[in-house]
Formats: structure tokens, C-alpha cells, sequence
């Protein structure tokens, strides 16, 4: 069986960490999101097939060409825009048999694809969707059941229960027909839930899975606190490939990749990873839920926890980093603060596609993209983002948004 990944989309969402990248490649737990994907899809399938288009160059860079040893083939997503565009595209290469699809932006593990498999045998059907059971569908598609198969599929129903549509399907050929006839929806694009409703009125067989593990849609910036949190409290293995000089504390599980070098006084407390070639401390304290990419610098009197620092980034000195997203190659300057947490212990309020949503957190910090120079002495609000190739000055309050490429001085 063949598997296709959606991996064309823009990610808005996830700006400014998508402001130059597609959401797919970023690192969670230091692995591109796309790689839990392949590797829990991996048992299933002799071939992925990657839909790609948004900064598709990048993609290809960081994956290459076969992933375990099984061919990856990159096909450009056609004109248009949504699901069902995606996957019409890969219609040249997916041959004759079933195949899975998977949004490539999604966390889920090894049992939803197995479970899936099972009930598309089973049922004889002609597609097969996996589903969890959710209190608030606000955010997703409510797929419709009865008995074993799916009888509908509601777009963003409202605050109901029930059970929703997770991004991952098995689909035959046939597909493709019905994939012609779908009409753009409302907010302009080809959606495969519109597919599937259209199977189901030509009285296709559509079942369904109820999957029961953990799963998560990165969409927005906080999903990648969560789902690293999850990954280093769940998968992380105790392992020091590094060098933990004397006088430097760890307490396990912490994953220290080689050629990284942990100087005395540095008190690491684990579930934390940390990449290749990196310099940890003096004097340090590294707080659970923290990922530290290849190539970073956390030095003396610097405090970092439940964050995620992207590859060749510094906090060097006197820094405070807490739930906050930091992008790759970007430096904090001494003293730079990020505040994690409101005055009225409100939920922290962030900007998402020009709308304030309510991020759900009590604790949310700073998300800043890639290639930033923050000078010496910054306070970053809550929830604040600082676009990439921008420049913050010495001494300045970010206590609003900071598009990319701008410069901020007091
Ligand atoms: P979304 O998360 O709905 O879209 P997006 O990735 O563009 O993000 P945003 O809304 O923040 O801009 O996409 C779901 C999955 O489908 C994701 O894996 C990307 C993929 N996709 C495509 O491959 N092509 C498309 O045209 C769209 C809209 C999504």
C-alpha cells in the first residue's frame, strides 16, 4: 500500500514560524513533524508519496529521497486550493490498490493506522476515515455514524460532542471521480469532507475507526508546546551521548545528543532533550518539558522551561525562557526576558491570521521565528510573536506583535 502526505499548505496559522518554511519541517521534540507521520505509517506502506508546495524546496532538503529505506516521491499540488486538490494530485502515482492519506501536519501513533486497515477490511468499504471522540467539535469535522459506517460529515458543527475527523483515510482509485465533482466550499477550497459526503449520497461504503491514542493537530503555535510536551514525557529515553562535565546535575530521562557538552553547575531536570553539538551552562537550570535543537547555546544564568529552542539559536546570558517557541538561528541578548504568564492569570490571548484567540494557557510565553536578533535587556508579554530576519534593539518592550523583516528600537 502507498501513502500520500498533504504537506502543500501554507500554515498561516503557525506564522511567524512558517514565515519562511512549511509547518511540516518544524521540530518538535528535535524530529520534523512529518517524520512522526512517515514513521507510524511506515509498518503500512512500501512508498510515500509527499503533496508539497508551499516553499516545497525546503521539504525536500530536509527529508530527501526515501525515508527507512522506502521511496519518497514529491508531487506539486495542483492549482487550487484544500484537501481534495492535494490528494487529486497525487492520482499519477498512487496505482491501482487502496492507499492512505494523512495530513502531514498531524500527530497520531502505529494503533489509529492499524485499526484503520481493520475496519476498511472488515466493512469491505470503499473509503475509511479514523475518528476520535471529542466534547467540543467547534474546530473540527463531526463525522456522522451509523452502525459501522459513516452516514455524514459536518464542517465546524458548534459546540456539540461527538466524533471527529482526525486527517487520516484510506481511499480507493474511485476516489478520484468523486474528487472531480466536489465543488469549492464556502472559504474556497476542494475538501475531501465534501468528497466523502458525495461518496456516501452515491451510496459508497465509508467506515470508520475510533481511535483512542493521543493525537494533535499543529495549527497553531501552542500545539507545538503540547505535543513536544507530550513526546518528552512519553518517549523520551534516558541517554547522554554528550559530555556532562563535573558538577553538572541531571536528573533523568534527559537525551543529550553527541558532540554536546554540559559545563558544572548546569541542573538539568528531565523530561528535557537536547541536540547534537550544543553548550549547555555554566550554571544553567533546564526545567522539564524543555527541547534544545543541534548546534544551540543555553549559557550561564539562564532558566529555560517547557519551550522549544529550533537548531543554532542562543540564550546565552541572564535569560528567562518559559513556554516560548524559539525559531533557528536566533540569538537572545543578555538579560532578555519572556514573561509566561498574566497579571490576572488570564488565558494568554494570541494573534492568529489577524483574529485573538484564546490559546486555552495559562502559561504561555513568546513565539519568535527564525533569524531574530533580540538585543540585551528585552521583556517579551505573553503570547507576543517576533517575525523572522527581524531586529529588536536594546532595551525595548515587546508588548505587541513584530511582523518579519522589522526593525524595533526604544
Ligand atoms: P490546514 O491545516 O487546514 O491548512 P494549512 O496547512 O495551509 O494551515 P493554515 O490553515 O494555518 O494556513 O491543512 C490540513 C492539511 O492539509 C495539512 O497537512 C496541509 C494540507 N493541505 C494541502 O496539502 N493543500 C492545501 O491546499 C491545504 C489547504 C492543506
Amino acid at each position: 500500500m502507498k501513502a500520500v502526505v498533504l504537506a502543500a499548505g501554507k500554515g498561516e496559522r503557525l506564522r511567524p514560524l512558517t514565515d519562511d518554511r512549511p509547518k511540516v519541517i518544524l521540530k518538535v521534540a528535535n524530529r520534523p513533524i512529518i517524520g512522526y507521520v512517515l514513521e507510524n505509517l511506515d509498518p503500512f506502506v512500501d512508498e510515500f508519496i509527499i503533496v508539497v508546495r508551499y516553499e516545497k524546496e525546503k521539504l525536500i532538503k530536509a527529508l530527501g529521497d526515501e525515508f527507512n529505506g522506502k521511496p519518497i516521491t514529491y508531487v506539486e499540488q495542483l492549482p487550487g486550493e484544500g484537501t481534495a486538490k492535494a490528494i487529486e494530485s497525487a492520482r499519477e502515482h498512487v496505482g491501482e490498490e487502496e492507499f492512505i492519506v494523512a495530513n502531514g501536519d498531524i500527530y497520531f501513533e502505529i494503533e489509529g493506522v492499524k485499526d484503520l486497515i481493520g475496519a476498511f477490511r472488515r466493512e469491505k468499504a470503499d473509503a475509511a476515515i479514523l475518528v476520535k471522540e471529542f466534547d467540543d467539535l467547534s474546530h473540527f469535522g463531526k463525522i456522522e455514524v451509523e452502525g459501522s459506517l459513516v452516514s455524514g460529515v459536518k464542517e465546524k458543527p458548534g459546540k456539540v460532542s461527538g466524533y471527529a475527523n482526525l486527517g487520516v483515510y484510506i481511499f480507493r482509485p474511485e476516489v478520484f471521480e468523486f474528487i472531480g465533482k466536489t465543488p469549492v466550499s464556502k472559504r474556497g477550497e476542494y475538501e475531501i469532507t465534501d468528497t466523502l459526503n458525495l461518496m456516501i449520497g452515491a451510496g459508497r461504503r465509508v467506515a470508520y475507526a475510533v481511535y483512542s491514542g493521543y493525537w494533535n493537530d499543529i495549527g497553531r503555535p501552542w500545539n507545538l508546546l503540547e505535543l513536544n510536551e507530550y513526546l518528552l514525557r512519553n518517549k523520551l529515553r534516558h541517554e547522554i551521548r554528550g559530555i556532562v562535565e563535573e558538577g553538572a546535575t541531571i536528573v533523568p530521562p534527559v537525551e543529550i545528543g553527541e558532540g554536546t557538552v554540559v559545563r558544572s553547575g548546569a541542573y538539568i531536570v528531565g523530561p528535557v532533550k537536547i541536540g547534537r553539538n550544543s553548550r549547555i551552562g555554566p550554571n544553567c537550570f533546564i526545567r522539564p518539558a524543555t527541547s534544545i535543537g543541534d548546534g544551540c547555546h543555553v549559557g550561564n544564568a539562564v532558566e529555560v522551561k517547557n519551550s522549544i529552542i529550533m537548531d543554532s539559536s542562543n540564550a546565552p546570558h541572564l535569560n528567562y525562557v518559559g513556554d516560548s517557541i524559539i525559531g533557528e538561528n536566533t540569538n537572545l541578548g543578555a538579560g532578555t526576558i519572556t514573561a509566561n504568564l498574566r497579571h490576572d492569570r488570564g488565558n494568554v490571548k494570541v494573534e492568529v491570521k489577524g483574529k485573538l484567540e484564546d490559546s486555552g494557557r495559562h502559561k504561555l510565553g513568546a513565539i519568535i521565528g527564525h533569524n531574530v536578533k533580540v538585543g540585551i535587556n528585552v521583556s517579551i508579554y505573553p503570547g507576543r510573536k517576533i517575525g523572522s530576519n527581524s531586529f529588536i534593539g536594546p532595551g525595548v518592550i515587546v508588548d505587541r506583535n513584530v511582523p518579519p523583516g522589522h526593525i524595533v528600537t526604544v
